[in-house]
């Protein structure tokens, strides 16, 4: 029988106080995962702490910026002191910055590419020793849409994010010998705290350009939610893909298969 079951695994989402984290891990406890969990800020992992509890999830919550390898590195041996070896790292930890480039700052451009491309490097960094050790893995990487396209103002999150695409590739290929498969989740336009600015209602209460585009773009005619993303990262993160290694599933209503509705 194909197991999708997680039951005793330790899974490590990072920066999923809410958003898409939250939903992943809570995806995750529901097949049996132990959760675990960071945030930068001490009162959003008590925030998570609190919102897992409701759910009946009892997690594990650390406050540790991913951009800092001792913080990382200091909490991945506490994690392991404290619940136990990293079965599934989910690099979900991610900002955006919405900016034409040429008005953009290095220092904002950098700041991007460290949360969303150096903090993968890192938390990876912190949790393949040990899995190489238990002789197995999964590496679940949160990519995007723009791993495969630009568009104005998002120039460090789409560089980011397309490095992110080839660094999941490239720990598939140093690290499959040992058993440890890392994939990635690009999920198509998801109804979060980052993209709200993206469905504002306008003053006149008609709906943001950015959001009717999004709708017009996707063939689901929809954003999607969070839960969405669910079961394709029990998927990835269960003995159900073992074969599966250096690929990314888009998750996006089918947007990267379709040109757009014609405009009535
Ligand atoms: P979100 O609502 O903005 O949540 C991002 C999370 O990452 C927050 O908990 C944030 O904590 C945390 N974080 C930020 N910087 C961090 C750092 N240095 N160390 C640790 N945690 C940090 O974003 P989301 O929409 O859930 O997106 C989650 C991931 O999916 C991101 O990688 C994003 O790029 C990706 N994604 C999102 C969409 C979408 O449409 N929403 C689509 C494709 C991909 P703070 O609140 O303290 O900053
Ligand atoms: C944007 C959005 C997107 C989504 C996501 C799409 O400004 O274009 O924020 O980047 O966050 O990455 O997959």
């Amino acid at each position: 029988m194909v197991n999708f079951s997680l039951e005793g695994k330790v899974a490590f989402v990072t920066g999923a106080s809410y958003g898409i984290g939250f939903a992943l891990a809570t995806a995750f406890a529901e097949a049996g995962a132990k959760i675990v969990f960071n945030d930068i800020k001490a009162e959003l992992v008590e925030k998570g702490l609190a919102a897992y509890k409701e759910k009946g999830i009892d997690a594990k919550g650390y406050v540790c910026d991913v951009t800092n390898e001792e913080q990382v590195q200091a909490t991945v041996a506490q994690i392991e002191k404290e619940v136990g070896v990293i079965d599934i790292l989910v690099n979900n930890a991610g900002i955006i910055k919405r900016i034409p480039m040429h008005e953009m700052t290095a220092a904002e451009f950098r700041q991007v590419i460290d949360i969303d491309l150096n903090g993968p490097f890192i938390v990876s960094k912190a949790v393949i020793p040990s899995m190489i050790k238990k002789g197995h893995g999964k590496i679940i990487n949160i990519c995007s849409m723009m791993s495969e396209l630009g568009r104005e103002t998002v120039s460090a999150y789409a560089a980011a994010k397309g490095g992110l695409k080839m660094l999941t590739r490239n720990i598939c290929s140093e690290y499959g010998e040992y058993n440890i498969q890392c994939n990635g989740i690009g999920p198509g336009y998801i109804a979060t705290p980052q993209t709200a600015p993206l469905r504002e209602r306008q003053a006149d209460g008609s709906r943001h350009p950015f959001d009717s585009f999004i709708v017009a773009k996707t063939p689901a005619a929809r954003w999607g939610t969070p839960e969405d993303l669910m079961g394709p990262a029990v998927f990835l993160a269960s003995d159900a893909s073992n074969f599966v290694n250096g690929h990314v599933l888009y998750v996006d209503g089918g947007i990267l298969a379709y040109i757009g509705k014609q405009p009535q």
